[in-house]
């Protein structure tokens, strides 16, 4: 019997357990105040998407939210923020955070900014989807490896598994694997199968605490349709142009502005500079004649009016700013951390 108990006997002689007043000291009265309420049967956790450039993170976050709300790129360095993709399903909620690429090739001002946000995002999570390429580990899989602190699970997440045409290798490469780290589990999938993303949430689930949900059941993101359509613009600008321009562009959005229309349920009005280095980078995104921007600009449009829900304008325009990506206050200027 434990301390809140204790019998007592009632007109019958026969002792019953009686419970004592709960919470009857301060102390208790204000735990209970700050933990997170726990709603039985719900569970509700934080897991970050951690890996190196280009291994399929935002791809995964995107099929497990069901909707794109991370860009993504053939190209590294795609994602440059962090960001927060929620899926509830059934009693559980998700809360995914996509991170940029940890980057370890150059120290430039927003590299070193990318890897900050990426360290944000590690420290405070219940679990970890270690991305690599499946039947691979380089040298930068291991930087991001020693970025864990011991104590929050990680899971390795072997992804691309489409690409492996020689399964029985990957058999001794995942027991190399178990050699490197504590992973919980070895998931072994690929982010564009369905059935592995059904998988995986049953394999997440378990690792999420039993408490109320954070956000309403229907949100999907913590992003702002301003954001959105920056990162539009730039998934566009990385699709319609060569290698060398991604590493050195960014999207500003001057203007964003609901306006109240006759003919529409929503009229939605963007305007938006995309940042370059250099002139001939400029000329790069206009193109001969202009179309290449305006490809852009079209493709963006019809996106944002998909993911709005609404009628959208949008004015693109270009600018040079040369040696921005080595310029820490024009980098966070420009909206990064
Ligand atoms: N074949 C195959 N391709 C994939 C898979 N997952 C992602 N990709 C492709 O890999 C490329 C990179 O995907 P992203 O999701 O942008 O990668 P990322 O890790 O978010 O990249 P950064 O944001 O630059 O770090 C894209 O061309 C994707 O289509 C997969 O499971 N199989
Ligand atoms: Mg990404």
């Amino acid at each position: 019997m434990n301390d809140a108990t204790k019998e007592v006997a009632g007109d019958d002689g026969v002792e019953r357990p009686v419970i004592a007043p709960v919470q009857d000291d301060l102390e208790a009265m204000l735990a209970a105040a700050s933990a997170p309420a726990a709603v039985p049967g719900q569970r509700c956790g934080v897991i970050a998407i951690v890996g190196k450039p280009n291994v399929g993170k935002s791809t995964l976050l995107n099929a497990l939210v069901g909707q794109k709300i991370s860009i993504t790129s053939r190209k590294a360095q795609t994602t440059r923020h962090r960001i927060t993709g929620i899926r509830t399903r059934e009693q559980t909620q998700f809360i995914f955070v996509d991170t940029p690429g940890f980057q370890t090739r150059h120290a430039t001002a927003l590299n070193k900014s990318l890897n900050k946000t990426v360290m944000g995002a590690i420290g405070d999570v219940d679990l970890i989807l270690f991305v690599v390429e499946a039947g691979n580990f380089t040298l930068a899989d291991a930087k991001v490896l020693s970025l864990f602190k011991p104590g929050i699970p990680t899971l390795l997440l072997a992804n691309k598994l489409d690409m492996v045409h020689r399964r029985a290798e990957l058999a001794p490469w995942l027991k190399s694997m178990q050699e490197r780290h504590a992973f919980a589990e070895f998931v072994p999938m690929s982010a564009k199968n369905k059935g592995d993303i059904e998988r995986l949430f049953g394999i997440c689930a378990k690792y999420l605490p039993e408490q109320g949900w954070w956000y309403a059941e229907d949100e999907l993101t913590d992003r702002s349709e301003k954001f959105l359509a920056s990162e539009t613009v730039r998934e566009k600008l990385f699709r319609f142009t060569g290698d060398e321009l991604p590493y050195t562009s960014t999207v500003v959005i001057d203007k964003f502005d609901e306006e109240a229309s006759k003919a529409h349920k929503r009229m939605v009005k963007i305007a938006a500079t995309i940042v370059v280095e250099r002139d001939n980078h400029k000329m790069m995104v206009i193109g001969d004649k202009g179309e290449r921007l305006k490809r852009i600009g079209t493709e963006a449009r019809q996106e944002l009016e998909k993911l709005m829900d609404a009628k959208v304008f949008l004015e693109l325009w270009v600018k040079v700013r040369s040696g921005w990506a080595d310029d820490e206050a024009r980098v966070r200027s420009f909206g990064y951390e």
